[in-house]
C-alpha cells in the first residue's frame, strides 16, 4: 500500500536469550545481557528501535568464545577478509565472525543490526546511530568495570553520544598504548574522526 511505512521485522529475544545463554560462559553471557538492556536504554533515548537495539546486544559476541585459531579458520572457511594488524589479534575477529553467524544462524537480515555486530570492538568514523549506541552499550553496561572514570561516560552517553565514542576511544588506545598492543588503524582512524566532529561542534571541553 502506497504510504504506509514498512513494519521492521521483529526478532525473538527471549530465543535468542536462550541460544546466547547455551554457547556462552556465564561471565560473557551476563555481559551480553547487560549490554542488550544497556543498548535498549540508549535506543530509548536516542529514538531507535528497541527490538534492533537488543538484538544487536544479545549477539554482538556471540562469537567470543571461539579461539583464536579458529576465528582465522573461520574467517578463511566463510571468505571473510582478515588484516594484517587481525592475523596479530585474532580476538579482534569475534565483530566480523559475529557478524557472519548472525546472519547465517541466527538469520538477522537487518543491515543496520549486522553493521553495528561488525564494528562493534573498533567502531568507524562517521557511524550510524545503531552502531553508535551497541558501541558505548559495550562500554558502559553496568557488570563492565574499567579504572577509567566510568560513572562520568555513563552519564555522557545520555547526553552527547560522538562525545561518549570519543571518551571510550580515548581511554581505549590508553589502554593498549599501556599494554603496548599493536593498535588497529579503525580504532584510531575512528577517534580522529569524532574528536574532530566534537570540535567543530565546539564541544570538545
Ligand atoms: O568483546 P568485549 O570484551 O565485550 O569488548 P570488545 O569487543 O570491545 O573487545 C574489547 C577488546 O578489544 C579490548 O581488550 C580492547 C580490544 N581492542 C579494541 N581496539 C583494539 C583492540 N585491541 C587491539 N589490539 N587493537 C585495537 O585497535
Ligand atoms: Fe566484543
Ligand atoms: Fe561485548
Amino acid at each position: 500500500m502506497i504510504g504506509i511505512k514498512k513494519k521492521n521485522v521483529e526478532y525473538d529475544l527471549e530465543k535468542l536469550k536462550k541460544q546466547m545463554k547455551r554457547k556462552l560462559s556465564d561471565y560473557r553471557y551476563r555481559h551480553t545481557i547487560g549490554v542488550a538492556y544497556t543498548a535498549s536504554a540508549l535506543a530509548m533515548r536516542y529514538g531507535v528501535d528497541l527490538n534492533h537495539a537488543m538484538t544487536a546486544g544479545l549477539l554482538h559476541d556471540c562469537a567470543k568464545y571461539i579461539a583464536d585459531d579458529e576465528l582465522i579458520k573461520d574467517c578463511e572457511k566463510y571468505k571473510i577478509e582478515v588484516t594484517d594488524i587481525e592475523k596479530m589479534n585474532p580476538a579482534l575477529l569475534h565483530a566480523k565472525v559475529g557478524c557472519y553467524l548472525a546472519s547465517k544462524k541466527y538469520h538477522v537480515k537487518d543491515k543496520d543490526i549486522l553493521s553495528a555486530i561488525r564494528h562493534h570492538t573498533t567502531g568507524y568514523p562517521d557511524m550510524p546511530i545503531l552502531d553508535k549506541i551497541l558501541f558505548v552499550a559495550d562500554y558502559i553496561e553496568p557488570h563492565r568495570q574499567s579504572l577509567t572514570k566510568l560513572n562520568v561516560i555513563r552519564k555522557e552517553a545520555f547526553i552527547d553520544l560522538d562525545k561518549t565514542v570519543v571518551m571510550i576511544l580515548k581511554a581505549t588506545l590508553q589502554h593498549l598504548k599501556n599494554k603496548q598492543a599493536v593498535i588497529d588503524q579503525t580504532t584510531q582512524k575512528t577517534y580522529e574522526f569524532y574528536a574532530a566532529k566534537l570540535k567543530e561542534k565546539g564541544n570538545d571541553k
